[in-house]
């Protein structure tokens, strides 16, 4: 082999290819792009100090590339496939999202790069979900959805070989790892047709909207793609100016001075044709795509996570979100002070010497900024994907509990621990400002 491509090179050119393929496949979400790209600039022109924030964490050489896509698989062995598939590109399987008492029948990791540096060159991530078969109440369907998930095959022979390769030599040569780009991307393109006749499909789709959307096609068509902004409540009034079928209200906690974790909102799914097996030449629709948009903030620990989740909790009993947000401290060194936030520490470009991370803060030789969250979050996304099935499609809710258990026997192996990368990437930013001022 040539020299080995890096996997966070693959990782980003895989990126770059989904949104250009995307694009074309949806052109909304070109318009999406348009809008935010417009918005950060305008934040960034309006805010120096964020923009000297983003400037210095290296945020801001990655902002223009950064984006979230979302895919449903159907079986276990899809599932690891694609976590081998993803790890050729520097992707592993951080967090468990469990998605049944919102009532989606399907449980979820988010495919990412785990560190730092790895975030900073393509921080591209990926939210997978698995469906949940033993949720279909209907075992005629339950069995007959299963067979039609036996017998499809989501990866070809060219890419299969390719991952077999990466994994044997340790890495892709440039050819090699373009053609793994293109032949990844073929998982994930919308193909206009259906595995199944018309009547399986409507049968599948009175189950479950969602049932219909993993088991009826050839594969996991991406069905949004997501890019960040710096001003979500900008882009969704530009969104909304734009005469675009915005949700009403946008996911997450709301407007702070210091943004936290995450907030999104998205467009209605698209009518698209597809051809069932029966069916040439009388396409049906299908409605799964969509487009989002969403803002991160800082990584909450698991003290603040909680905090999060009682303010949450009151706003979703009725109560005014910013009175029900009112006791999470709206400023980031009272956060720091109070274990609710990770911080990274950046030098301020003043000469010293520092016995402890402290004291460097204390003396002004460092400041601590937020630790961008990497993640995702279930209320969000259920309430993403709920937006996108349509009034009455989905259940209340499931009484069988998710099982993060079950998710990793599926996947072949744990998920990590978002909060240990936070950790760790706050106790590497520490040690790295106190070596550099030594
Ligand atoms: C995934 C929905 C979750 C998000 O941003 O929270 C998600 C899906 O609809 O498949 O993408
Ligand atoms: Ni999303």
């Amino acid at each position: 082999m040539d020299q080995p491509v890096a996997p966070a090179a693959i990782r980003a050119a895989f990126s770059a290819a989904m949104s250009r393929m995307y694009r074309a496949e949806v052109p909304l979400y070109g318009d999406l792009l348009e809008i935010v790209a417009a918005v950060n600039r305008n934040a960034l022109a309006a805010a120096p100090e964020l923009a000297r924030q983003l400037t210095a964490s290296g945020e801001d050489a990655r902002l223009g590339e950064e984006r979230h896509g979302a895919i449903r698989v159907g079986t276990p062995a899809e599932l690891r496939l694609l976590a081998r598939i993803f790890a050729v590109m520097g992707m592993a399987p951080v967090g468990y999202y469990d998605l049944a008492p919102a009532g989606i029948p399907v449980h979820s990791t988010a495919f990412r790069a785990a560190d730092a540096a790895e975030l900073a060159t393509s921080p591209f991530r990926v939210f997978t979900s698995l469906l949940r078969l033993e949720l279909i109440a209907d075992t005629t369907l339950r069995a007959q959805a299963q067979a039609i998930l036996a017998g499809r095959q989501i990866v070809s022979a060219e890419c299969l070989a390719l991952v077999g390769q990466a994994e044997r030599d340790g890495g892709l040569g440039a050819a090699d790892a373009d053609r793994f780009v293109a032949a990844t991307l073929e998982i994930f393109r919308w193909q206009g047709r259906a595995i199944v006749d018309a009547a399986t499909y409507h049968a599948l789709l009175a189950q479950h909207r969602l049932v219909a959307d993993i088991v009826a096609f050839p594969g996991p068509h991406i069905n949004h793609l997501t890019p960040r902004t710096l001003d979500i409540d900008a882009a969704q009034a530009e969104m909304q100016r734009r005469g675009m079928a915005a949700k009403a209200s946008i996911e997450g906690p709301p407007r702070r001075a210091v943004p936290i974790l995450l907030r999104q909102t998205s467009f209605h799914a698209l009518s698209e044709g597809f051809v069932p097996t029966d069916g040439a030449d009388s396409p049906a629709q299908h409605t799964a795509r969509f487009g989002e948009i969403e803002q991160r903030g800082a990584a909450l620990t698991p003290a603040g996570r909680a905090l999060y989740d009682r303010c949450l909790d009151a706003a979703q009993q009725g109560q005014d979100p910013a009175a029900a947000f009112a006791p999470f401290p709206d400023d980031f060194a009272a956060m720091v002070a109070g274990g609710l936030a990770y911080a990274q520490y950046l030098s301020t470009g003043r000469a010293g010497h520092a016995a402890s991370i402290a004291q460097a803060l204390a003396d002004g030789l460092v400041i601590a900024a937020p630790l961008t969250y990497e993640d995702f979050l279930p209320v969000s996304a259920a309430g993403i994907f709920r937006s996108n099935l349509g009034a009455g499609d989905a259940a209340d809710s499931y009484a069988a509990g998710g099982s993060q258990a079950a998710f990793e026997d599926a996947l072949g192996r744990a998920v990590l621990d978002p909060f240990a990368l936070y950790q760790a990437a706050q106790d590497r930013s520490a040690a790295h400002a106190l070596a550099q001022l030594a």
